[in-house]
């Protein structure tokens, strides 16, 4: 009998929607004291921005709840989960919660549940491995394997204009933040090994900075593998990105997609996550 199979991530993965297989998300929330964003399909995410702009209050975010998890698991018997870095948020503690609760339910449903080090297109990159792994026949064990033995394989970096939201609510020291908060200047960086920002570089204006990114991208392993670029708010300059990786590292796939509510809160407005393969 054929397994009823689903890939399941938070909102911070950036993945919208998946063919070919069962996928859902539980989304995070955005919040100030007047208003609240859920992280889903429907949310309009450069309405939010604007408004968190004008904004004078302060404003937070929330992990989905185990509830939540569990409603994206539905009735699945085979569940790969995917959260972003449990270093800087309760979402993956939240999924394991669920995967013990579920599984306890259901003795014979599995739940794998991938703690990302990482967030959206380096979470995206991960997902989509797992639908090839699950489309070439593979089983539970060896699907749970082959993400563990891919993720090693990717990373990502981040190029940020602001890091007041990542200040604000603590994810990285108001130190290293003040870098980004200065007018022209990017922050440019990368998920470290232990799942928290790592700082590498500050460029002035936008072509230097994709110069250092390309630099970096190079540096880290990129030759002929897959790019996700996830842009928040800034479609011209990912574009911009795309071309020149494809100029100098011109095995590389690139493609480009629209951050969604959580990754764009803390990136902000301009900033750019690139998922990469290091061969
Ligand atoms: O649980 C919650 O409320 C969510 C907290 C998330 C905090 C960090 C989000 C970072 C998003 C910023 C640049 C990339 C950082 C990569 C670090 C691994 C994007």
């Amino acid at each position: 009998m054929q397994r009823k199979i689903k890939i399941v991530a938070d909102s911070a993965s950036d993945v919208r929607e998946l063919t070919g297989i069962d996928f859902a998300t539980a989304p995070l929330k955005i919040s100030t004291s007047e208003r609240e964003f859920v992280d889903d399909l429907s949310l309009d995410v450069g309405e939010m921005a604007g408004y968190l702009k004008s904004y004078k209050g302060t404003s937070r975010t929330a992990c989905p709840s185990i509830g939540e998890w569990l409603m994206c698991f539905g009735d699945a018997e085979e569940i790969y989960c995917f959260t972003i870095t449990a270093t800087l948020s309760g979402s993956y503690n939240s999924c394991m919660n669920a995967k013990a609760e579920y599984e306890r339910e259901h003795p014979e449903r599995r739940v794998y549940v991938c703690n990302s080090l990482s967030t959206g297109p380096e979470m995206g990159l991960l997902i989509e491995k797992t639908k090839e792994l699950i489309s070439s026949g593979k089983d539970f064990d060896e699907v749970c394997l082959g993400i563990e033995e891919y993720s090693k394989k990717t990373g990502l970096i981040f190029m940020l204009e602001s890091m007041k939201n990542l200040a604000n609510n603590g994810r990285v020291s108001k130190v290293a933040a003040s870098i980004a908060g200065v007018l022209g200047i990017r922050a440019i960086g990368k998920a470290s090994d232990r799942g928290d920002l790592q700082m590498l570089d500050k460029a002035r204006g936008e072509k230097k900075a994709l110069e250092t990114i390309v630099s970096r991208l190079k540096e880290f392993g990129l030759k002929c593998g897959n790019v996700l670029i996830s842009h928040c708010l800034n479609e011209r300059c990912a574009l911009s990105l795309k071309e020149l990786i494809e100029k100098e590292i011109s095995e590389a796939k690139v493609r480009i997609q629209a951050a969604r509510g959580l990754c764009t809160f803390y990136a902000e407005s301009g900033g750019l996550l690139i998922g990469f393969e290091k061969c």
